[in-house]
C-alpha cells in the first residue's frame, strides 16, 4: 500500500501527462470519486474495465490517455502512457504484481502467460486504500469485490466460479495484438486508415521509447521498463508481415471461438444461457465486438451459437457504450460497425 499523500500527488503527476483536460473527466456521480482510470477509448483491455465499471455503477475519475505516438510536423509526440510520471504509477502496481516484465513478442497481452508489459493501459487507482492495480483481468475481479450490488460479476459458487473464470483466462490470451497490429496475407480487412496507421506504428513507438531513456537515464526502473517495452515492440515489428504468424494467429483465434460455440452449446455459462451476466460475457462481449471492428465476424458465420451471443452481447448496455460506441468513436471507421451501432437506439446506456 502506497501512502495516500504519495499516491495523490502520482496520480496528479500521471494525470498531468494527459495533454488534453477535456480527457480528463469524471464518469458516475460525486466530485472525488474513490477510484481513478488510466485508460485509453480505443483499448481492448480498457473497454473491458469500463465495461465493468459500468456493470457495477462505480463512480471514476477517467483519464483518457492517447496510446499512439505520432509524427507531427515539429517531429514524434511520444503516445501518453509512456510518460515517465505513469509509468512510476505502473511501477506501484507492478511490485504488488511481483511478475517478471514481458521478454518477448507472441501477439497476446496476457500477464499470466507473457509478463508484466510497463508500458501500456490500463491502470486502476483505489484512492480509498492506496491500492494500484494493473491488468484488465486482476482489475476487474478487484472492482467486482468491491461490492455484491448491483451486480455480481463472479459467481461465488465454485463451479460457475471456476467456468467464468475458465472462460475469462481464454479471452485474456487471444492474439489481439497479432489480429490488430499485425497484416494478414490473405484477407486484411482492416480499415484503411488503421493499415495505414499500423505500417509505422512500431518505429515510432520505439524512437520515442529510446528518447525516453535518454530522457531518464538517472532513474534505473523507468530504464528498464522501457527496454522491456522495446525488445516487445521490436519483436511484434519482425512478425507483423510474417504471413506464417499471421495466419497461425487468426487460425488460433477461429479455433477458441469452435469452442466457444461448443461451451455455449452445453450451457457451462453466458448470459445466453440464461446464467446472469458475468465477468466471462463481459470479457466475450469486448473481444467479440472488436474482432466484427477488424472485419473478422465471418469466423462466427457457421457457429450460430456464438452468432447469436454477440447479438445479445450487443443489445447489453454497457457493451453497447464502452465497446461499441467507444470503438466508433475512437477507431477510424469500419463499415462492419454499422450494423452494431444500432445497439445505441435499442439500449441506449
Ligand atoms: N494484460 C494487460 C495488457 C494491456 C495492454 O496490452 N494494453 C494495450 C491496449 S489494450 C496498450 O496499452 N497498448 C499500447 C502500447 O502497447 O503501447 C491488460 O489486460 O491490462
Amino acid at each position: 500500500m502506497t501512502s495516500r499523500a504519495l499516491l495523490i500527488e502520482m496520480a496528479a503527476a500521471a494525470r498531468a501527462a494527459v495533454a488534453d483536460p477535456a480527457r480528463i473527466t469524471t464518469v458516475g456521480a460525486g466530485s472525488q470519486p474513490r477510484f481513478e482510470l488510466f485508460h485509453a477509448a480505443s483499448s481492448l483491455c480498457s473497454q473491458k474495465v469500463r465495461t465493468v465499471l459500468l456493470e457495477k455503477a462505480l463512480p471514476y475519475r477517467s483519464n483518457d490517455m492517447r496510446i499512439l505516438s505520432t509524427m507531427a510536423s515539429d517531429g514524434l509526440v511520444a503516445a501518453e502512457h509512456y510518460n515517465p510520471a505513469y509509468i512510476r504509477l505502473r511501477l506501484v502496481a507492478a511490485r504488488e504484481l511481483n511478475r517478471a516484465y514481458v521478454s518477448g513478442y507472441s501477439g497476446r497481452t496476457s500477464v499470466e502467460s507473457e509478463g508484466f508489459d510497463p508500458c501500456v493501459v490500463p491502470l486502476l487507482v483505489d484512492h480509498d486504500t492506496g491500492r494500484v492495480i494493473a491488468d484488465s483481468q486482476r482489475i476487474c475481479i478487484y472492482l467486482d469485490g468491491v461490492s455484491r450490488a448491483p451486480v455480481q460479476l463472479v459467481p461465488d459458487a465454485p463451479d460457475a466460479r471456476a467456468e467464468v473464470m475458465r472462460q475469462v483466462g481464454i479471452v485474456d490470451r487471444i492474439a489481439n495484438g497479432a489480429l490488430l497490429y499485425g497484416f494478414h496475407p490473405d484477407a486484411d480487412l482492416r480499415p484503411d486508415a488503421l493499415k495505414a496507421s499500423m505500417q509505422t506504428v512500431y518505429d515510432y513507438k520505439v524512437m520515442a521509447l529510446e528518447r525516453l531513456i535518454g530522457d531518464n537515464a538517472g532513474e534505473p526502473e523507468l530504464v528498464a521498463a522501457y527496454r522491456a517495452k522495446i525488445v516487445k515492440e521490436s519483436g511484434g515489428k519482425k512478425v507483423c508481415h510474417d504471413p506464417a504468424f499471421q495466419r497461425a494467429a487468426r487460425e488460433q483465434t477461429k479455433q477458441l471461438l469452435i469452442d466457444l460455440e461448443r461451451d455455449l452449446a452445453a450451457g457451462s455459462f453466458a448470459c445466453l444461457n440464461g446464467h446472469t451476466f458475468s465477468l466471462a460475457d463481459a470479457f466475450w462481449g469486448v473481444n467479440l465486438v472488436r474482432l466484427n471492428y477488424l472485419g473478422l465476424a465471418s469466423m462466427w458465420d457457421a457457429l450460430p451459437r456464438v452468432a447469436r451471443y454477440v447479438d445479445a452481447l450487443a443489445k447489453r448496455p454497457s457493451l453497447c457504450r464502452e465497446a461499441i460506441q467507444a470503438s466508433i468513436d475512437s477507431m477510424p471507421h469500419a463499415r462492419y460497425m454499422d450494423a452494431m451501432a444500432d445497439c445505441r437506439a435499442e439500449a441506449p446506456a
